[in-house]
């Protein structure tokens, strides 16, 4: 990974401002010489108006605060540069998709969608995953989710599932959940969300990180390359640490123990230099191939099941910066699907069609007019010339007499640029047909593709399916709804709904469900990579305890790529028996067993009864939540004290190099969901 400055590194320098050991100035430049009172006609007088500093502190104070997102309020961006492995010359003549040799500036914001913007990070969510490309040919934003289907066909039916996610408007809750009447009743009603309501009710609306989930472009786009050629085309991001998820009752707790959780661990992994990795994948359709599945391509609820379609891995993006200032960045950013460059190209897909109206009509509500290309995150990093004028925060100054076309006057200048000179030209597909509102036959089948992704779990994957239902479902006050829903999901898989069913109080179908029997193992997380690297354990330690041990582990551990925290009774510095001393990053107090991927259990000589609860509380907790647990020392005795000793999962041992290497395998692990039927 290089560490050299990108163009757009470049470009926002010229914006970075470093007010430190400055003197303090109003925005107009003038040296204030107090600020800390106001100016009075008297000690005990009156506030006069003519106290300009004043004024413009206060409101600007007063005007500090933006609309947030209507949808993807809550989230969090990072720099990073994407490398092309191979050409994809064959597919696109789009410049950052031909040339190995350029690396490209990237912005990403990662994100929940229901939530406001201050809501918790660890809620059963979609996560948005935007990725902006600065190419010398313009800005690409690849705008997706960590999902790779949606819950609706078409877009105009976005403002209703919208509204029924949203906190119910009678009483303005619940907040950031999904789980009340008016999502599921939406659910039942509109029958196409089934394949997506699997997948949101799955391990995937509950990732462990962002750095641990995948992103999906969704919709179908085109590649077209030189010859005018084109082929379908849809995106993936796959993550190098794998895709890994929460459970349940973990992410419900990290929420009130840590509402910040992913930002947190996004943040901290890049100020570390653990910069997170996504691989960059395509799977293409030759356009004559486009009738040839038994789904139509343009169907967004639908996946292109890897296994008949491979993903072929073409480039790498590392997110290698934190942002400098998450106002003027993560919420000023302004992504758009419809942002492509010449090779890249739109298909008919319904829902992809109405997103490139809406995402411009949102901006200029939240941004405040049309001038937010303007803002140093979203300009390109090539130049741009037009005749568009004015308009709020205009910052551009446009030179000269013209801005108009066609003139004469400047030469007929800024002149469209032909396709070889690198205009943008649309690919002329043929298009006839009345003018309908409706929908294609081809898109009526809603169910075979959510049955597909139930086959293609794992047993503990199922079973976290039927729990997901049972919680949300409980939470649903209107029987009628309730019914409704196992009513459609006996169409995904009587196995389901049988599972789920008694748990809502309502009696499960004994007979019907779905006849496809195919699955695809890529759908599954129990498939994906397993690796030590950045995960995070917490070692707790007392006083006297066995440093020249621990201390060697601790190496070992860091050497495998494992991030090790000091869990003790106070803040400070504790000693080992031969007088090492340790800095402990957090008591009992200021941090949770489920803010961990899996805890390393030492204890010391002088632990006393409320250690041995707290660490007991945290060990039972951990292993609860079928995390790996290693102990050494007196560590041992509490596994024993707590029955947790003899699990898969749970590591001992005497010998520190020994201990390290199975205890590192135990948590590349992540999980052992064998306890789940403890
Ligand atoms: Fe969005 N979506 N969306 N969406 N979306 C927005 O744009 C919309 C959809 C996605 O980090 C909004 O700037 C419509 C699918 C992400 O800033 C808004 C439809 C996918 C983000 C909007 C969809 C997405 C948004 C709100 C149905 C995955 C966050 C703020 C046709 C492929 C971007 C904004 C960021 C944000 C509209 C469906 C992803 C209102 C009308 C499908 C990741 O314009």
């Amino acid at each position: 990974m290089s560490n050299k400055r990108t163009s757009k590194d470049e470009q926002l320098d010229q914006f970075r401002v470093d007010d430190s050991g400055k003197h303090l100035t109003t925005n107009h430049g003038v040296k204030v010489s107090e600020d800390e009172f106001s100016l009075k006609a008297g000690e005990r007088g009156p506030t006069l108006l003519e106290d300009f500093h004043f004024r413009e502190k206060m409101t600007h104070f007063d005007h500090e605060r933006i609309p947030e997102r209507i949808v993807h309020a809550r989230g969090f961006s990072a720099h990073g540069e994407f490398q092309l492995y191979e050409s994809l010359e064959k597919y696109t003549k789009a410049d950052f998709l031909n040339d190995t040799s350029k690396t490209t500036p990237t912005f990403v914001r990662f994100s929940t969608v229901a939530g406001s913007k201050g809501s918790g990070e660890t809620v059963r969510d979609v996560r948005g995953f935007s990725t902006k490309f600065y190419t010398e040919e313009g800005n690409y934003d690849l705008v997706g989710n960590n999902i790779p289907v949606f819950f609706i066909q078409d877009a105009i039916k976005f403002p209703d599932l919208v509204h029924a996610l949203k906190p119910e408007p009678h009483n303005g809750m619940p907040q950031a959940a999904s789980a009340h009447d008016t999502f599921w009743d939406f659910i039942a009603q509109n029958q196409e969300s089934a394949h997506m309501a699997m997948w949101a009710m799955s391990d995937r609306a509950i990732p462990r990180s962002f750095r641990m989930m995948e992103g999906f472009g969704v919709h179908t786009f085109r590649l077209v390359n030189k010859e005018g050629k084109a082929h379908f085309v849809k995106f993936h991001w796959k993550p190098v640490l794998g895709t890994h998820s929460l459970v349940w009752d973990e992410a419900q707790k990290i929420n009130g123990k840590d509402t910040d959780f992913h930002r947190g661990d996004l943040f901290s992994s890049i100020e570390d230099g653990d910069y997170p990795e996504y691989e960059l994948g395509i799977q293409v359709i030759p356009e004559e191939d486009e009738f040839n599945f038994d789904f139509d391509v343009l169907d967004p609820t639908k996946v292109w099941p890897e296994e008949d379609v491979p993903v072929q891995i073409v480039g790498k993006m590392t997110l290698n910066r934190n942002v400098d200032n998450v106002f003027a960045e993560n919420e000023q950013v302004a992504f758009h699907p419809g942002n492509v460059v010449p090779g890249i190209d739109f298909t008919n897909d319904p829902l992809l069609q109405g997103r490139l109206f809406s995402y411009t009509d949102t901006q200029l509500i939240r941004l405040g007019g049309p001038n937010f290309h303007e803002l140093p995150i979203n300009r390109p990093v090539c130049p741009f010339f037009n005749n568009q004028r004015d308009g709020y925060g205009r910052q551009t100054i446009n030179r000269g007499q013209v801005s108009y076309h066609k003139n004469s006057l400047a030469k007929n200048t800024p002149t469209p640029a032909s396709e070889e000179e690198g205009g943008y030209s649309h690919y002329q597909e043929k298009v006839e047909g009345h003018k309908v509102r409706a929908r294609s036959e081809s898109f009526k089948d809603h169910f075979s593709q959510a049955t597909l992704f139930w086959n293609s779990m794992s047993d503990h994957e199922k079973e976290h399916i039927i729990q997901a239902f049972s919680f949300e479902l409980g939470k649903v006050e209107s029987e009628s709804v309730r019914e409704d829903i196992v009513e459609m999901f006996s169409n995904v898989s009587l196995e389901l709904v049988q599972g789920f069913a008694p748990n809502i109080g309502v009696t499960p179908p004994q007979s019907g469900g779905s006849d496809v029997t195919k699955a695809s193992p890529a759908l599954s997380q129990a498939n994906t990579v397993h690796k030590p690297d950045t995960r995070k354990v917490g070692v707790i330690l007392a006083n006297g305890f066995n440093d020249k041990d621990v201390k060697k582990t601790l190496e070992k551990l860091s050497d495998e790529g494992i991030v090790t925290e000091i869990i003790s009774e106070k803040q400070g510095t504790i000693k080992g028996e031969s007088g090492t001393e340790l800095k402990v990053d957090h008591t009992f107090l200021t941090i949770d067993s489920v803010l961990y991927d899996a805890l390393y259990a030492v204890g010391g000589k002088e632990e006393g009864e409320a250690f041995k609860k707290h660490a007991s509380h945290f060990l039972n907790e951990a292993f609860s939540h079928y995390k790996p647990l290693g102990a050494t020392h007196n560590g041992i005795e509490w596994l024993s004290l707590n029955k947790l000793d003899g699990y898969n999962g749970v590591v001992t041992g005497d010998d520190p190099s020994g201990f390290a290497k199975e205890f590192t395998q135990a948590v590349a692990a992540h999980r052992y969901w064998d306890r789940q039927m403890v």
